[in-house]
């Protein structure tokens, strides 16, 4: 197996089993705007160690593997245009090209697991899109396949969230959702569909992660949390901004791995940053959340 280059401070709390939270780092090279995602990487990184865990920011640096950056390179990462995106497939290739990558959800899931990092924060997990183009993100094949929880703000609705849950229980993957039956909807809180098992608070949701684990499923477990009423953005002006994106996107003949930076970024440009306020808003959210499940899987 590949090793990760680890920075001292996550290298030492896995070794003394301490609480440590992967974060991706795609929503910093392809998720939001320079200059806010470099702050917003190291707010999140707080926000974990605000809850007595150790951030680990992963990403392909010069064709290495990294679990903990410095904050050079997340201002690297955040502002060089020549940042690629990777999914899990993406790696070997950016290792032998040398090059630097944002890593998703499945690539940041792939290196967590192989650095030995059980928990993960994110904003929103890639899924299944809308309409019969069979564009459905590896997130969900990762998820599957690689053993690590993974926190977000439920698949946001520039995505189709039925199939995606249904995709996710045809890939077994445990679902669970802190405070609420309804799945959420990234930006709002509730999505309408009625799925995932509900937990009130962090410590249910470690003990189930380790129940999970001990029936041998081999698989993720997907930790939704809705973003909180206050930064929640109005469900129907975002579905008529949604609606207007993805028809950009079509007219523009977006596809691949582009689509989804495409339509954040009109987003984000549409409702005049409030999108991105939101996102910010609930990535710190997740972050807090898994930082409180990895010290209660930790304990
Ligand atoms: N959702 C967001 N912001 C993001 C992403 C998802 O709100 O930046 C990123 C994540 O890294 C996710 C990836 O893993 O998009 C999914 O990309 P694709 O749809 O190409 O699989
Ligand atoms: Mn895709």
């Amino acid at each position: 197996m590949s090793d990760v280059l680890m920075s001292d401070e996550v290298a030492t709390a896995l070794a003394q089993g301490r609480a440590v939270v992967a974060l991706e780092s795609t929503i910093i090279s392809h998720g939001m705007p320079w200059p806010r995602n470099a702050e917003v990487a190291l707010q999140v990184e707080r926000a974990v160690r605000d809850q007595g865990a150790v951030p680990a920011t992963i990403a392909v640096i010069d064709g290495r593997l990294c679990a903990g950056l410095t904050p050079d390179q997340v201002e690297h990462l955040a502002k060089d245009t020549a940042v690629v995106k990777a999914a899990s497939r993406d790696l070997g290739a950016c290792m032998v090209k040398g090059l630097t990558a944002g890593t998703t959800v499945s690539a940041t899931m792939r290196i967590a697991a192989l650095a030995g990092i059980g928990v993960f924060a994110t904003g929103g997990i890639g899924g299944v899109h809308r309409g019969d183009g069979m564009d459905v993100s590896a997130d969900l094949t990762e998820l599957a396949m690689t053993d690590v929880l993974v926190v977000c703000a439920g698949v946001k609705s520039i995505l189709d969230i039925p199939r995606t849950i249904e995709v996710l229980e045809t890939l077994r993957v445990p679902v669970a959702v802190l405070g609420a039956d309804e799945f959420p909807a990234f930006y709002t809180p509730r999505s309408g569909v009625m799925a995932g098992e509900r937990f009130d608070d962090a410590r249910a949701i470690a003990a189930t992660w380790a129940a999970n684990r001990s029936v041998g499923l081999g698989a993720g477990m997907l930790v939704a949390n809705p973003i909180p009423a206050a930064h929640a953005l109005d469900a129907g002006e975002i579905g008529a901004t949604i609606d207007a994106a993805l028809a950009a996107a079509e007219a523009e003949g977006v596809s691949g791995k582009d689509v989804t930076p495409f339509l954040l970024g009109r987003l984000n440009a549409v409702t005049e940053g409030r999108a991105l306020g939101a996102n910010i808003e609930l990535v710190l959210n997740n972050a807090r959340l898994a930082g409180q499940i990895a010290v209660a899987a930790a304990g």
